[in-house]
Parts: structure tokens; C-alpha cells; sequence
């Protein structure tokens, strides 16, 4: 029924472009912020209770590059909200909502934060496909959000929980100094080894057509109503030693080197989506872990 009425609203939005690799068989949406809302990139959802929730992605409408099975929302769950405005603002947002039953983000470096939990975002913002190399990060950026605990990350950018991989020149990382970004927490304290635990990957980011090693030469990308942009989501997920599961909006392994693997978002309006469905979102915040669930189960 959800995936019925998604596939409806793509059927009358405008500006259909043909699909690269999406898991879910059609692609993805991003949601026009209201005019009288402002996000803030703090990992609380209190300024996401506008969003229309049909277009949160959850993990049934996501592949597993690892498993190749979803794996069971007492191990790993998520819902995953993406929204953009228009000029003079031209950002992506997105708050990535996770329950983990473990929680794993003692990495020190930040180009192996994929080994265990870990939120990599895809951009090919003019939806060209094609190998991110030749220099790696120019033709399209995977950027990582990573819990950054007491001894963990230490990026000379933001609040160490965003960075731009994998194995790109250092000077490419001015495009991650342009990012808002923050994780949050609950049960408020939880670190390395927690359990029973709910994350807010939430970010605001400008996109860039091409990010070379200077932002001067790095043309930035103009978000339009109708639109579709290259974007992908990966959750790594691991409890203990080793990753376990890598969900993907990709339809298979590859998005984090090659934009034929990205998955698409289409960009809509205000109007074409029912506002306020969404403040389901805001009543998790302050909830238990079972009624965080039950939201999941929906
Ligand atoms: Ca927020
Ligand atoms: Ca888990
Ligand atoms: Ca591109
Ligand atoms: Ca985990």
C-alpha cells in the first residue's frame, strides 16, 4: 500500500528522469522545505513535523549490499526524510532517524568509519553517472556522517561527524566545511557499546556539479522543482567486531564509486506532497524505545 502510493505521486510528478539504480524499482523524493520553516542541522527532528512521512524510506524499500535480506528492526532500523529549498538557499537537507540495538562508532579514522555504524551520503548532483575518479571526489562525493565519540574522529572541519571519502586530496575536504551537520542522541550519554539506542543523522548541505580542490572552480548545483538528483543513502551497521549490513536506496554495490549505482530523488513542490503527516516524527522524539518500533512497524 505505501509503495502503491508513492508510485502514484511519481506518476504525476514532473520532471521523470529515467532511472539509474534505485532499490525500490522507481527512485526516491526530496521535499520542498515550507516557506515558514527552518531546519537546523542540531540531530533533533522538532523541524521536521511538517514532512509527509509516505516519503520517508524505510528499510523494506532499501537493498542490503551485504546479506542481500533486510535484516530484522530489533538489530537495525531506520526512516530516512530528505528535503531541499530553492535559491538563494539551494541546500539538501536530510535527518536520518536509526534505532540500533548496539552501537559501535569507536573508528579513530575517518576514512574507515564504514567498518562499523556509519551513515555514507551519495551525491551525483547532475545526475551524470559515471566513475567518481579521475580525481576521486569530482564527479561525485561520498560524504560520511559518524557518531563522533569522546576519542573518536578529529577532523579539522565542522563537529567531526561529516567528511568527505574515500581517498580523495585532503583539499577537497573546503566541501565538507560547507556542510551543517550533527548526530544526535537518545538515551541522552549513549557512546560506544550503548544499547537500545535511537541516532539523528541530520545535515544541510549545498551541492556541487563538480568538486574539485578549490571552491571557486567547484560549480554549484541549482535544486529546481522537478528535478531529479543523484543521491544515496548507506547505513553501515555493525554490533561488535565487523560490519554486518549496508542498506542501501542503491539497488546494488557500487554507489560509492560509481554514479550509475546512485539511486534518484526527484525534488517536489510544496503542494505535491500532504503536509503535517509527519509530526508522528516529532512524538518519537520523546518516546520509548517499543513505541519507536511500533512508529517503524507502520
Ligand atoms: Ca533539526
Ligand atoms: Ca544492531
Ligand atoms: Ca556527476
Ligand atoms: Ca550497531
Amino acid at each position: 500500500m505505501r509503495i502503491l502510493k508513492i508510485a502514484c505521486a511519481l506518476l504525476v510528478s514532473a520532471g521523470m528522469a529515467q532511472a539509474h539504480n534505485n532499490a525500490n524499482g522507481f527512485g526516491y523524493f526530496a521535499l520542498e522545505v515550507p516557506s515558514d520553516v527552518t531546519i537546523t542541522a542540531d540531530g533533533s527532528d522538532a523541524d521536521w513535523g511538517w514532512f509527509d512521512n509516505t516519503f520517508a524510506v524505510l528499510p523494506d524499500e532499501m537493498f542490503d549490499v551485504i546479506t542481500e535480506t533486510i535484516p530484522p528492526k530489533s538489530d537495525i532500523d531506520l526512516a530516512a526524510m530528505t528535503a531541499w529549498a530553492p535559491a538563494p538557499d539551494n541546500r539538501v537537507y536530510g535527518f536520518i532517524r536509526v534505532t540500533d540495538d548496539t552501537l559501535n562508532v569507536d573508528e579513530t579514522e575517518p576514512e574507515n568509519g564504514w567498518r562499523e555504524d556509519d551513515l555514507e551520503i551519495i551525491f551525483d548532483a547532475d545526475h551524470s553517472g559515471g566513475p567518481f575518479e579521475e580525481p576521486a571526489g569530482e564527479n561525485g562525493q561520498q560524504y560520511t556522517m559518524h557518531m563522533a565519540v569522546p576519542g573518536g574522529y578529529d577532523t579539522p572541519y565542522g563537529n567531526g561527524t561529516a567528511w568527505l571519502r574515500f581517498q580523495v586530496d585532503p583539499a577537497k575536504q573546503w566541501s565538507t566545511a560547507t556542510w551543517e551537520a550533527d548526530i544526535g542522541v537518545s538515551p541522552a550519554g549513549a557512546t560506544h557499546g550503548s544499547t537500545d539506542v535511537t541516532l539523528g543523522y541530520e545535515f544541510a548541505a549545498p551541492i556541487y556539479t563538480v568538486v574539485t580542490n578549490e571552491e571557486a572552480s567547484s560549480p554549484r548545483h541549482e535544486l529546481q522543482a522537478g528535478q531529479t538528483i543523484g543521491l544515496t543513502y548507506q547505513l553501515n551497521e555493525a554490533d561488535s567486531e565487523d560490519r554486518t549490513h549496508q542498506l542501501t536506496t542503491s539497488g546494488a554495490n557500487g554507489a560509492h564509486w560509481n554514479a550509475d549505482f546512485v539511486s534518484d530523488y526527484t525534488l517536489l513542490a510544496v503542494g505535491e506532497y500532504t503536509r503535517g503527516s509527519g509530526t508522528a516524527a516529532t512524538a518519537v522524539e520523546a518516546s520509548s524505545w517499543g513505541a519507536i518500533k511500533q512508529t517503524f512497524g507502520e
